[in-house]
């Protein structure tokens, strides 16, 4: 917290400070993996910076460079003896004065580390989830940098998955102010037709994920054809596979949408192909991919 090791009990802020009552602030979702070589954290740069950008679309000054917060994140890791993790990395506007311009409030700095095993249930990963389009709209480019993975936004989130759960579906696909499909709430998108990959583009309203990166590259390395383009919720409806991405979801597969069976229902043949790929890459079974691995006790 801000420079110094603070116990988990002793990690509070100030309840009038700026981001609680704002939301003015923003974060990141990063994993460090356990594996037979060691514990990597995965993407870290990637990650580390977009947190940057997500702050600079905000005006929020981070006071620490990028090198800084990529050896704190490690450093975090080490002194809690951790071999798997979740990392927050969390900058807000803390606590001096209220009113919405943040004005000399103090830019705040959070790593928190956790254990956190899978996100969306253990079932989640091999037999696919259950999914339900939103009522709630993605927010949108003309009222926030939703590239940002901004605090506020996920408001938005929020009342997509209670929606979603509150009539039984494990998360919420959301659409965007078009009506074209956008993302989950903590997740991108990706669907399978006749063999080829399709997900929707930054025109769609989506958080530019850092898993959908590496998913798209590791696609296209296995041969795949993928496509970016906006697409409809009847083209998701009639897909042959569908599944979610994101650092926390991993590649998780969509087994239904508001109880219509994608595919037939299993997790499919690509997804299974790429989530195998994800798996052996982020587990430091694939040489060719070992760039993406920042170790962590070394
Ligand atoms: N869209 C949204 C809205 C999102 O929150 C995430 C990550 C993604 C896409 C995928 O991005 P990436 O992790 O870079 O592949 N969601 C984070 C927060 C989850 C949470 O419940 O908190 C995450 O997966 O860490």
């Amino acid at each position: 917290m801000n420079g110094k090791f603070v116990d988990w009990k002793d990690a509070k802020v100030h309840v009038l400070s700026h981001a609680l009552h704002y939301g003015s602030g923003v974060f990141e979702g990063i994993r460090c993996y356990n594996t037979e070589r060691g514990s990597f954290i995965f993407r870290l740069k990637e990650h580390v910076d977009r947190l940057f950008w997500s702050a600079k679309l905000y005006r929020i000054e981070i006071p620490y460079t990028a090198e800084e917060i990529k050896e704190a994140i490690k450093e975090t890791i080490r002194v809690n003896g951790l071999k798997a993790c979740y990392i927050r990395p969390i900058v807000f506007y803390g606590y001096y004065n209220l009113g919405v311009h943040p004005g000399d409030c103090p830019v705040e700095c959070v790593i928190a580390v956790w254990e956190w095993g899978t996100y969306l249930g253990e079932e989640a990963l091999e037999r696919g989830i259950r999914c339900t389009i939103s009522p709630w709209r993605r927010l949108n480019p003309t009222a926030v940098p939703v590239t940002a993975k901004a605090v506020g936004h996920y408001v938005n989130s929020m009342l997509a998955v209670m929606d979603a759960r509150s009539k039984g579906f494990d998360e919420a696909l959301m659409l965007d102010e078009n009506g074209y499909v956008s993302e989950g709430s903590g997740e991108n998108l990706f669907i399978v037709r006749d063999g080829v990959i399709y997900t929707p583009g930054l025109e769609s309203s989506i958080l530019p994920g850092i898993t959908r990166d590496s998913v798209i590259k590791i696609a296209r390395d296995l041969g795949f054809e993928v496509v970016e383009k906006p697409l409809t919720v009847g083209e998701v409806l009639t897909a042959d596979e569908a599944f979610f991405t994101g650092t926390a979801a991993e590649v998780t597969p969509i087994r239904e949408i508001d109880f219509r069976i994608i595919g037939d229902g299993k997790i499919g043949p690509v997804t299974k192909a790429i989530q195998s790929k994800f798996f052996d890459i982020v587990n430091a079974r694939d040489e060719k991919y070992m760039h993406w691995l920042e170790p962590v006790y070394e």
